[in-house]
């Protein structure tokens, strides 16, 4: 008796000691715990768990719920959260390197948004970095094409319609196409549909599914604009505060979410697709009117973005070209 009593002390104590050095981190993400990207980081957040032998516990939050989408870059900055993950391109208000993976047409495949994303890394990390920050993976979403409320066959069919923006970029692609854009989280856009705030958007078939909006849509365009990228990251000071060991764990398992994160978005694109038509959406290419109207507003952007991005910009796009 008196044996087992000393043991169980000793277990608690060693337990109690082992919780102590253990360190908890906070991992913010903005969309739905459904989402193959909030899946991925649940087994990235499990295998760091493993790979530092319970030494660092990452929580994700997810569907904004700890912070809003447009809060959980400053939120890691501040070290209000240690990680977390964000739609980079909805900050090239701050500095336009962040929308390198949404000019539209630039890269458009799975294969080229991987490309980019390479060229990118170096100039990303500079500018993260001078933030406070630094990145660990980024995963792209599948295509973007237009959903609309209505057949759109012309540009003039767009003209007028309200048009649900995620960034800047996709704010611009409204303009340019005579819509009226007003930005709105996914966490907030069934509600705006439902509202009647918006009626079209561009995005791919995940955050299609994910919010059901063939209950307020009708048409969806499979137009492959560009593949925008999720990208988590970490307060520089957490990182740089951990042991060498668990910062390797840490970088690691991000390596290999990246990989597995691509793989999956690419393994559900057609599948997401699919899902939209057998909820009896209408899904078909775009027309050669709005295909050429289209081209002409990439034009335009890609032009905008190389002029707000200068070197930085030229940096990632010549990186990209020469691949
Ligand atoms: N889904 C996200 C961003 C890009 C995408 O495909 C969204 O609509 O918020």
């Amino acid at each position: 008796m008196k044996l087992t009593t000393t043991a169980s002390i000793l277990a608690l104590t060693v337990t109690l000691a082992g919780a102590a050095s253990a360190e908890t981190w906070d991992m913010p993400m903005a969309y739905p715990a459904s989402n193959y990207h909030t899946k991925n980081a649940q087994t990235f957040a499990d295998a760091v768990a493993d790979c530092s032998d319970g030494a660092l516990e990452i929580v994700i939050h997810a569907g904004g719920s700890l912070f809003g989408g447009g809060e959980i870059k400053r939120a890691v900055q501040l070290g209000e959260a240690q990680i977390g993950e964000r739609l980079l391109s909805a900050h090239a208000n701050e500095n336009a390197v962040f929308s390198y993976d949404s000019v539209p047409f630039i890269a458009t495949s799975f294969e080229a948004s991987e490309a980019l994303r390479a060229a990118a890394l170096p100039t990303l990390s500079k500018v993260l970095e001078e933030q406070n920050l630094v990145p660990l993976y980024s995963v792209p979403w599948p295509a973007q094409g237009l959903y609309f409320a209505k057949p759109v066959e012309t540009p003039e069919d767009m003209e007028g319609v309200r048009f649900r923006a995620y960034n800047s970029i996709t704010a611009r692609v409204a303009e340019l196409a005579g819509m009226i854009p007003t930005q709105i989280e996914a966490a907030d856009l069934k509600q705006a549909l439902a509202t009647g705030v918006v009626s079209a958007m561009i995005s791919s078939g995940s955050t299609g599914v994910d919010e059901s909006v063939w209950e307020d849509m009708t048409n969806f365009y499979d137009v492959k604009a560009w593949l925008p990228r999720n990208t988590v990251f970490v307060n520089k000071d957490a990182f740089e505060g951990l042991s060498a060991e668990i910062q390797t764990c840490l970088t690691q398992e991000a390596e290999a979410a990246q990989s597995r994160g691509t793989e999956m978005a690419a393994e559900l694109a057609g599948g997401f697709v699919s899902t939209l038509a057998e909820n009896g959406m209408d899904v078909n290419p775009p027309s050669d009117a709005i295909n050429a109207k289209l081209k002409e507003i990439g034009e335009t952007m890609s032009a905008e973005w190389l002029e707000s991005a200068g070197d930085d910009g030229a940096a990632i796009m010549s990186a990209y070209q020469a691949q």
